[in-house]
């Protein structure tokens, strides 16, 4: 029988995944494909882990013990959504050593958002609500992502995120309807942290690189232009319900069209801050290293109880056979 060719090979993988089948570890792969998940996960895992450091600055600081046991669940869990993901880009052949290496290099890339400082315990409550948001938004059409070990991780990361976002809501809420102080850092945490979130769902659709292969293979199912729109058209109302105000001057709702259009987004700050320029990159990457070298005993401490578990077992099984 004949050898199916390379180009068959691809058709039926495209065919899989036109019908929806999910793609597995073991099974056959375009190399593009493989890459474009490997980028695309552990981008998406060092977010989760730099993410971990804005929101760290305030646990010593929260208001009361209530804020500050809710804070340090949502911190822990940024931490257990990286490890999902990490393990799932492992599962794609990528070596975790070298991916956490390119991270404290910095060559790999994390969310844009990130690279912003928490001033105020406000900013808190601006992260639960748009960044959480804004990474529902962003992560609920991954759960269909065509890659199972990858969406099956955004199933459980995707509840965990709706407890952040409302416990970010109900900060800002307590806030707006706080003092008049109280109000106005809502409204500075709002003003400060609006375009960097709208930033976080990429550029364009017309400068997005990957975004149409992306899609043709289910591993996006919106555009970045798409799930932009959604988050605007969802928390516009959600900030007026606050009474806060978007820092917009032309954002306004299309009655025809049932959005809101909005302003234009600074895209030099963003490719700024994507290079390693924002506000904040230095002091992350510098955190990250300093975690990554004090936390040397503890991996060498893990490795060595795996060799010593291997021997363990390898005298037990010489012994049996003996025996
Ligand atoms: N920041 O062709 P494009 C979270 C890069 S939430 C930095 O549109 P793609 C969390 C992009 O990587 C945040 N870089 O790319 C929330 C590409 O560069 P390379 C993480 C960005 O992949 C709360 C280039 O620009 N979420 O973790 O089709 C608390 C061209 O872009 C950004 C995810 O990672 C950005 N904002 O679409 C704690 C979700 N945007 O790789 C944690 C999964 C774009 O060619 N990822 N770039 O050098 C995705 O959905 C997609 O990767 C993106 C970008 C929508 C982000």
């Amino acid at each position: 029988m004949d050898q199916p060719t390379n180009h068959t090979i691809e058709d039926q993988f495209q065919a899989r995944i036109d019908a929806e089948e999910r793609i597995e570890p073991k099974d056959w792969m375009p190399e593009a494909y493989r890459k474009t998940l490997i980028r695309q996960i552990s981008q998406h895992a060092h977010s989760e882990i730099v993410g971990m450091l804005p929101e760290g600055n305030w646990i010593t600081r929260a208001p009361s013990l209530r804020r500050k046991v809710a804070l340090l669940a949502k911190v822990q869990d940024e931490a257990g959504h990286g490890l999902y993901l990490y393990s799932a880009a492992e599962t794609l052949g990528a070596e975790r050593d070298e991916l956490l290496e390119e991270l404290i290099t910095g060559k790999a890339k994390y969310s844009s958002i990130f690279n912003y400082p928490t001033l105020t315990w406000a900013d808190i409550g601006a992260i639960g609500w748009l960044v959480d948001g804004a990474a529902i938004m962003n992560q609920v059409p991954l759960c269909r992502c065509s890659y199972g070990p990858y969406a099956r991780a955004m199933v459980r990361v995707c509840k965990e995120e709706s407890f952040h976002q409302r416990q970010g809501y109900e900060i800002m809420l307590t806030l707006a309807r706080g003092t008049a102080t109280q109000k106005q850092m809502a409204q500075d945490a709002l003003n400060r942290w609006w375009w960097p979130s709208l930033m976080m769902f990429g550029p364009n659709d017309a400068d997005s690189k990957h975004t149409a292969q992306s899609m043709a293979w289910k591993i996006k199912r919106f555009t970045n232009d798409e799930l932009r729109q959604r988050f605007v058209d969802i928390t516009v109302p959600q900030a007026e319900f606050l009474g806060l105000t978007v820092p917009d001057p032309s954002l306004r709702l299309n009655e025809e069209t049932g959005h809101y259009e909005f302003g234009e987004i600074n895209w030099d700050e963003f490719w700024q801050v994507v290079k390693g320029e924002g506000p904040c990159n230095r002091q992350r990457l510098k955190a990250r290293r300093k975690a990554h070298e004090e936390g040397a005993w503890v991996r060498d401490a893990a490795l060595a109880y795996a060799e010593k578990r291997r021997k363990r077992k390898e005298a037990a099984a010489a012994k049996t056979q003996v025996a």
